[in-house]
């Protein structure tokens, strides 16, 4: 009976790993990450990938480990009283300090992806500022004269739409709480916070339909602060802005 129950913690790591493994493997990244099409998303993908394999392989190790000691070590055949000790100055230092450099590799590994994403913006106009309020996801296009601000801008709701193959530049704010700006296709995430104005910067590499959602969680209304990305030619871009323009007009 005893080896029973080391068994049954060995099924932990063998449904964890499995269950990854079921995960990536099943078509069309139902279950995994949503597709990448942005410019950056490969690097971040890319650190996610290694920080799971990292954890990954630590998990089945110490989850290894825990399994061999209950299967060698069960009560009804061990007969040898268990010793105990208690401190180990040696043990300690090496099980901080390598979790200490693993981090701080990990810090410096990651500084490149960070300063892409969240230091080097380019320099240019934003191309739309996006406002998160209960529970919508509010959007003002300069107009022709490029500026924001003016008595020519273009307002939409839930429905942003931008070129592909250009720097997009978001200037984002919130009206009344925290609210989160995810481009999951686009890896990107940024928390849109009350009075400040937070640029986020990205690139479309491909053109289609994709999700805009908010992800802190807001509010009652929360989980249905759904919008949606429209990544189009620069022509269907305009054009989408001069439609925008022509019902602003007419409804005034
Ligand atoms: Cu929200």
């Amino acid at each position: 009976m005893g080896k029973f129950w080391s068994l049954v913690f060995l099924l932990v790591p063998v449904f964890g790993v499995g269950l990854f493994v079921w995960a990536i493997m099943m078509p069309e990244n139902r279950i995994w990450l949503p597709r990448d099409i942005s410019e950056h998303g490969h690097q971040i993908d890319h650190l996610f990938d290694f920080i799971l394999l990292l954890t990954g392989a630590v998990f089945v190790v110490t989850e290894g480990a825990l399994f061999c000691y209950l299967w060698k070590y069960e009560g009804g055949t061990n007969k040898e009283p268990a010793k105990f000790t208690h401190g180990s100055h040696n043990l300690e230092v090496v099980w901080t300090i390598l979790p200490a450099a693993t981090l701080l590799f990990i810090a410096i590994y990651q500084m490149n992806a960070w300063a892409d994403v969240k230091i080097r913006k380019p320099d240019m106009s934003p191309t739309v500022e996006v406002t998160g309020r209960q529970f919508e996801w509010r959007l003002r296009y300069p107009g022709k004269d490029g500026k924001l601000g003016t008595p020519d801008d273009v307002y939409a709701v839930n429905d942003l739409h931008i070129p592909v193959n250009e720097d997009i530049l978001v200037d984002l704010k919130s009206m009344d709480v925290l609210h989160d700006f995810f481009l999951p296709n686009l890896r990107v995430k940024q928390d849109a916070v009350p009075g400040m104005s937070i640029p986020v910067w990205f690139r479309s590499l491909e053109t289609g339909t994709f999700d805009l959602v908010c992800a802190e969680l807001c509010g009652w209304g929360h989980y249905k602060m759904k919008g949606r990305l429209t990544v189009e030619s620069r022509e269907d871009f305009e054009a989408y802005l001069e439609r925008m323009w022509q019902a602003q007009e007419t409804t005034k």
